[in-house]
């Protein structure tokens, strides 16, 4: 690896001394510390000195600085004892921390400055990094952007999850589409987390319920595994606050290794609590299919509850014997557990369970506390992605916690039945226990709803959709318990560093750097929209983020492609509601009738790149085929010497949070292209507009708002609305659909055989009849077709004009201000978790 002076920086610098300045701020002093670290906090043979090795020491010097605020800030917390939210996620998509870390301490200048000394670049040390991916997609991001909202809004506030050691696993293109290998985030360690020792609290699992003379319950037997706390400090900008995602990590005791066995040679046998304890944390997101994978992933939720409601319980007990006067009733106006959709829904019972039976509540006293205690964020009206629990399986795993469900449910149902006759018939849709004889289940998203609160969504629409859909008869009982949050995203991750081009410009412009806290001020862009000056500014910035990310995709796919073409990008899952397929489909109609032409009508077209990434979920076989046919439409479009300078298709491998920060600068257009009233939010839509990039989409999630916000003549819609969806699907049974022209010209050219030997049928195959599971086109893709083909024809002929374009681009993210992630914590710490902010002074 060479280094700035074209020397190799392979071993420990000469001439600069190591020496320890955790409050280094200055690039000499930052580049002793970082010495310090390579030298006296090894991990490697003190041989070598390469980006490697530079990214720890590095990343060891930031945290210095980080663990000095993060003390300052749990001292003030513990001073000022403010009330406390703890947020409780499955998922957190954090991405890399060093470029955060150091934007948020606004140390840029120091730490390039002390790298360039020790022989690197900054970015070169960045990139060395692995993301930190403990989450799927847009939820686990939401909570990662909360994060950094919470630390920077300065309020007191702890985000819980679990520490994976292989997180989302690494999607591989080959031959055969995507394949799926493990992550390897810890495979050395990660330098921005610290163990707690003395943070470790028992969990149980399977065991009885013991019921003593005096009638009380205790839980009794079974496996008792310990969880331990990893912290991770999560700093805010611009302010000292740093605050902790709290990770736990499973383990057993030295004691639970049976020696006897161990020396019988029974190693196996010796070690069982040791290797079920390890499979708690072995992976994020575990196979459910066999029971098995259903019981792994139960012990995981209910690991996380437990580990992170006993740690809350006793950061209250330890002012109640400092001050002695704490009681319990006093719990809910010091504590805020938000259940981050129903993944965390033990939570619920378990609080009960730790109040009844631990400390010695009553059934009243402990409702009454637990209820007003936890609130809960719904994000998907899906009913497959809504949990469903056996019972059977948790009477066994859970059964104390079995024992208070089904006491809360049937209070809840006495409740209606004694004040709601008019409720009599819809008991058996709102009770939490669905006891159908054929598969009794418990119906989290029904004890959320019933144990919190606030129960909120996560975009206008979807709110209603859940007042007036999902929860419709929850409302009638308590209208007040409902309420909308829009969801929002980091303006730091998201612009001002995955972009520092862009943001010089809009400080420059707006003669401050305040937007990035106070993202409404990007309204004041909209003044210079038609300002030349600015749109060639704004153009050069895109020009270098195009090229960046040019240079990219040639890196990771071998494909060159065009910076001057129009850059359109679909990022995220791959799921059949956000129709990845139809996006090919009209590549594929595209493709055709590029062929079609003669070469000087193609030369009037607009060139573009289509880019096209997601993970599929490994068992999901359609979401599959989609990625092997977008693959495959990419091999045959970039080869063709006729037709790939006006097209290239490109399948982005393995896309996650480092990905999107390359891609998102870079994009001009961004599909969101969901069937309305499917997509809860999105925010990866938020992240792009922001950017500039111009959105062609349906009226779905947020991209209703964000049409508002940036007018809609800056917006590319198309397609059904979702009031208009249920008449549409009948209308298809009935077999009144009459598809467009074009759509079977696609599909046709698919069946063709020109994009190779891969059988598309059952693919294609969903798309075709009226009724029957998997066909009948449930997502509406045939429907919608047309009206996005000719959106996308409006896009060529807005892009055709230079100023036009950048002029709607420029309008994008002047627009963008309200889906800061600082905006919607801000409305959770006021209208849900009643905290305030407590900035160290
Ligand atoms: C997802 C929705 C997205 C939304 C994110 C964050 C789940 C269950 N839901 O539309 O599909 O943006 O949550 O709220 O992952």
């Amino acid at each position: 690896m060479a280094n700035t002076n074209g020397k190799a920086a392979t071993s420990l610098p000469e001439g600069i001394s190591a020496k320890a300045i955790p409050e280094a701020t200055e690039g000499t002093e930052i580049a002793q510390n970082i010495l310090y670290h390579a030298k006296y906090s090894p991990h490697f043979s003190p041989l070598k000195f390469g980006p490697e090795q530079a990214l720890y020491a590095t990343a060891e010097s930031l945290r210095d600085r980080l663990i000095e605020l993060w003390n300052a800030t749990y001292v003030h917390f513990n001073k000022v004892d403010p009330k406390q939210t703890y947020y409780l996620s499955m998922e957190y998509l954090q991405g890399r921390a060093l470029t955060n870390a150091i934007g948020n301490l606004n140390l840029q200048g120091p730490y390039a400055d002390a790298l360039r000394k020790l022989g690197y670049e900054l970015e070169e040390i960045a990139e060395q990094e692995k993301d930190a991916a403990l989450g799927n997609g847009g939820l686990g991001r939401l909570a990662s952007c909360f994060l950094d909202s919470m630390a920077t809004l300065n309020l007191p506030a702890w985000g819980y999850g679990l520490r994976y050691r292989h997180g989302l696993f690494k999607q591989l293109i080959s031959q055969k589409g995507q394949e799926e290998i493990p992550e390897d985030w810890l495979e050395k360690f990660s330098p921005w987390e610290i163990v707690r020792h003395d943070v470790v609290f028992p969990v149980r699992f399977f065991g009885s319920v013991q019921v003593n003379p005096d009638g009380s319950r205790k839980w009794v037997g079974g496996d008792v595994v310990q969880a331990l706390a990893y912290d991770v400090p999560i700093p805010g900008y611009n302010t000292k606050n740093t605050i902790s995602l709290r990770l736990w990590e499973a383990k057993a005791r030295a004691e639970d290794l049976d020696l006897y066995q161990f020396n019988e040679g029974e190693y196996e046998l010796a070690a069982q609590l040791h290797s079920r304890a390890q499979q708690i944390c072995t992976v994020l997101y575990p196979g459910d299919a066999t029971e098995n994978g259903k019981l792994l992933r139960l012990k995981q939720q209910f690991f996380l509850c437990s580990a992170s409601l006993q740690d809350i319980i006793s950061r209250f007990h330890e002012r109640s014997t400092t001050e002695g006067s704490r009681k319990w009733s006093d719990f809910p106006s010091k504590v805020a557990v938000q259940m981050n959709d129903t993944h965390p829904t033990l939570a619920i019972p378990e609080l009960m369970r730790l109040l009844m039976d631990e400390n010695g509540l009553g059934w009243d006293e402990a409702w009454d506390v637990t209820s007003r205690t936890v609130a809960y964020t719904n994000h998907t009206v899906l009913p497959e992605a809504l949990e469903k629990w056996s019972q059977s399986l948790m009477w066994k795993l859970l059964p104390r916690h079995m024992e208070i469900i089904t006491e809360i449910d049937k209070r809840f149902v006495k409740t209606i039945r004694d004040t709601r006759v008019d409720l009599e018939d819809k008991i058996s849709s709102l009770s939490i226990l669905d006891n159908n004889p054929q598969k009794p289940v418990v119906r989290m998203a029904n004890l959320c709803v019933v144990s919190s609160h606030t129960v909120n969504g996560v975009a206008q629409l979807h709110s209603d959709i859940l007042k007036a859909e999902l929860f419709a008869d929850y409302v009638s009982i308590w209208p007040n318990k409902f309420q909308n949050k829009t969801n929002g995203i980091t303006p730091r991750r998201w612009l001002r560093f995955c972009s520092p081009e862009l943001s010089d410009i809009i400080t420059k412009w707006l003669k401050t750097d305040k937007w990035i806290t106070d993202l409404d001020l990007l309204t004041g862009l909209r003044q210079f929209a038609d300002n030349e000056e600015l749109q060639s500014e704004w153009a050069s910035a895109k020009a270098a983020n195009k090229k960046r990310l040019a240079q990219y995709i040639e890196r990771v796919t071998g494909v060159s492609i065009d910076p001057t073409s129009l850059f359109d990008i679909q990022v995220k899952r791959i799921h059949e509601y956000k129709r990845q397929l139809m996006n090919i489909l009209g590549v594929i109609y595209r493709f055709k009738k590029l062929k079609e032409m003669k070469p000087e009508e193609r030369k009037k077209t607009v060139p573009r790149t289509v880019m096209i990434g997601g993970k599929a979920f490994a068992t999901y076989t359609n979401a599959k085929r989609i990625v092997k046919l977008v693959n495959d439409v990419g091999d045959v479009v970039n080869s063709d010497p006729e037709v790939n300078e006006y097209l290239k298709v490109v399948f982005v491998p393995n896309y996650n949070v480092t990905v999107a920060e390359m891609l998102i600068p870079g994009s001009e257009l961004s599909q969101h292209i969901s069937t309305a009233g499917m997509e809860a939010s999105g925010t990866s839509n938020m992240k792009f507009a922001l950017n500039g990039c111009l959105i062609i989409g349906t009226l779905d999630g947020a991209n209703v708002e964000i049409r508002e916000e940036v007018g809609e003549e800056n917006f590319f819609l198309f397609g059904a609305t979702a009031d208009q969806v249920p008449r549409l699907r009948k209308e298809r049974e009935d077999g009144l659909f009459k598809p467009d022209p074009r759509f079977e010209e696609a599909k046709q050219f698919v069946k063709s055989g020109v994009f190779g030997t891969y059988d598309y049928g059952p693919l294609l195959d969903s798309l075709e009849g009226n009724t029957g599971f998997g066909r009948g086109d449930y997502f509406l893709v045939g429907y919608d077709f047309p009206s996005y083909m000719d959106a996308q024809a409006k896009v060529d002929e807005a892009y055709k004009d230079r100023k036009g374009w950048l002029k709607m681009s420029i309008l994008s993210t002047a627009g963008s201000g309200k889906f800061s992630s600082d905006r919607t914590i801000a409305q959770y710490a006021k209208e849900i978790w009643n905290i305030e902010a407590c900035p160290v002074p």
